[in-house]
């Protein structure tokens, strides 16, 4: 039976950089989901749709799914794909939209943020093309979660979605796959596989720190089974609701076993972390980590060394925030290259368009043109095949990338927590200085430029406003500075700073030591102290 239960708007249900992200005790809270899952199957329009449906399998993930598919069924939904156990990681998420051309999907994730019952979860709405949604798109579902009456649900019992296979639920279909399969055939098509059995086979030595969170079964599945990688490669290999307590996000800072191991006595050959939902990946080499910008930088100029990509590539596009190391190798290669607002639904449209076939985050995002997600186990797949491909170290591949295009010095420093009156205060305070910065002197550099980050989309025409002050100096160091939107507590304060270096000298010093005028810089224009009364950055990458 299907009723329509009455309800009220409830406050704040905008999504973010990357859905909506709450504390797990406000989504399990009254009507809460279901407000918003109902203002997603308004702007949709759910009646006969067909959509996918998985989370990363944190707390809450598996109720949630109850929930959503109830609902979908009220809503006329046709069919819905769901992960067994309502497991699936973003990236195959995407995959089985595109896969199955279906009418979009459902993610239930916090992504990287800690999950519990008192840590975060998250539910995020992606389109037929398997991306997440764009800007006037979430707009228009908290819009609609503004103005609702009600919500319809289906009154059943629970669907059984531990076991592969096709019920109906109210009339409506529900096909349980598995989660890791299609994904897996896919990587197949685009790495060579053959190679990478030999790589392992010949001693090749790995470690991927799944961090309690959805990876694992994929890497375990790829990555063990299917490429012969010792079993017990991957660690933290099952999904667990809070992830082990781990904070599965792979930076230095959360990702500190990885860390240890690779900088240690005895370091396997190559490390690779990923996040809660499986897309994001830190890559580490034996004593040396890589930046998520350099790694992207590395992936475009070696991706034609692996079958997806021999043919080259259209471009690659990065976040504002990124590196330009990405930008030196497409004009060597003399492709066109892209620079976007943060959040991966900004790639969609190039992706789409054809305009792109790579594309990065400095936040351990890099993803191509076969789905539309950053892929964290896509990017560990590349590199395995490049370092396969190469036969050299990842530190002697890093050392001939500067060598070769200079190194871009990079880091972002994280300050977590903040009151968001104070944080809000001090950014407002630095837009006010932008016009006069020009020409300015600080820390023996010259200010060329400050401005508010503005992007008009080349496809679509659409404009996003605000996306970060960037403050740019004549030597090419640039200092950019942005709130989190995808925080759940306060504000985050993401500070990245970046100083180019053309070699041949100076291009194996301490990113932190090169980038310290840059970051007293930072700390100066900003009034950081201030304002926000801190001196020192949570997390580091
Ligand atoms: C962060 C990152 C951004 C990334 C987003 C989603 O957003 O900076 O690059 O796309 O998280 O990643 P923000 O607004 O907090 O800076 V995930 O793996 O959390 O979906
Ligand atoms: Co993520």
């Amino acid at each position: 039976m299907i009723t329509t239960v009455a309800t009220q708007p409830i406050a704040g249900q905008k999504p973010g950089t990357s859905g909506l992200r709450k504390k797990t005790p406000v989504f399990m809270g009254r009507h809460y989901l279901e407000n918003f899952t109902q203002a997603i199957f308004d702007v949709v329009e759910a009646k006969g749709k067909t959509f996918v449906l998985g989370g990363d399998g944190r707390y809450f993930n598996d109720r949630a799914a109850q929930v959503i598919l109830r609902m979908a069924a009220a809503n006329g939904a046709a069919r819905v794909i769901v992960g067994q156990g309502a497991i699936l990681s973003t990236p195959a998420a995407s995959h089985l939209i595109r896969l199955n051309k279906t009418d979009g999907g459902i993610i239930m994730s916090a992504s990287h943020n800690p999950g519990g019952p008192e840590e975060d979860f998250g539910v995020k709405f992606n389109m037929p093309n398997g991306g997440p949604a764009p800007e006037h798109v979430t707009e228009a579902m908290y819009q609609r979660t503004t103005e609702l009456t009600g919500y319809r649900m289906l009154e059943a019992q629970d669907v059984d979605l531990n076991t592969v296979g096709r019920s109906d639920l109210g009339g409506m279909i529900v096909d349980v796959v598995d989660p890791v399969s299609d994904y897996a055939a896919l990587m197949e098509t685009l790495f060579d596989f053959p190679a990478l059995r030999a790589l392992f086979a010949g001693g090749f030595r790995m470690r991927m720190d799944a961090m309690c969170a959805v990876t694992g079964p994929y890497a375990v599945e790829i990555l063990e089974n299917r490429l012969g990688a010792p079993k017990g490669t991957v660690t933290h290999a099952t999904p667990l609701p809070d992830f082990g307590g781990m904070h599965p996000d792979p930076n230095p800072t959360w990702a500190h076993e990885l860390m240890a191991e690779m900088m240690g006595e005895g370091a396997p050959d190559f490390g690779a972390a990923s996040d809660g939902d499986g897309d994001r990946n830190m890559v580490v080499g034996r004593g040396i980590y890589v930046s998520p910008s350099d790694s992207l930088a590395v992936l475009a100029a070696n991706a034609h060394l692996a079958p997806g990509y021999a043919r080259g590539l259209a471009g690659v596009a990065r976040s504002m925030p990124t590196s330009a190391a990405a930008d030196r190798v497409a004009d060597a290669l003399g492709i066109a290259k892209f620079e976007t607002p943060t959040g991966w639904k900004f790639f969609g449209n190039l992706l789409d368009a054809g305009k792109v076939t790579l594309c990065g985050e400095e936040s351990f995002g890099t993803g191509s043109d076969h789905v539309r997600e950053k892929d964290g186990l896509w990017a560990v797949l590349l590199w395995l095949n490049i370092l396969a491909a190469r036969k050299q170290s990842v530190a002697e591949i890093l050392g001939d990338h500067w060598a070769t295009y200079g190194r871009n010095y990079y880091s972002r420093h994280d300050f977590e927590a903040i009151t968001t009156e104070k944080a809000d205060a001090m950014m407002a305070a630095l837009r006010d200085l932008l016009p006069g910065l020009p020409g300015r002197e600080v820390e023996g550099m010259t200010i060329t430029a400050a401005d508010d980050f503005a992007y008009t989309d080349p496809v679509d025409a659409s404009v996003s406003a605000k996306q970060g002050v960037r403050i740019l100096f004549a030597d090419g160091s640039r200092i950019v500075m942005r709130l989190s939107g995808t925080g759940t507590e306060g504000a985050t304060l993401r500070v990245y700073l970046e100083r180019y270096a053309p070699g041949p000298d100076g291009l194996d010093h301490d990113p932190q030591q090169a980038l310290a005028p840059v970051i007293r810089a930072a700390h100066s224009l900003a009034r950081l102290e201030e304002f926000t009364g801190r001196t020192t950055p949570d997390v580091v990458t």
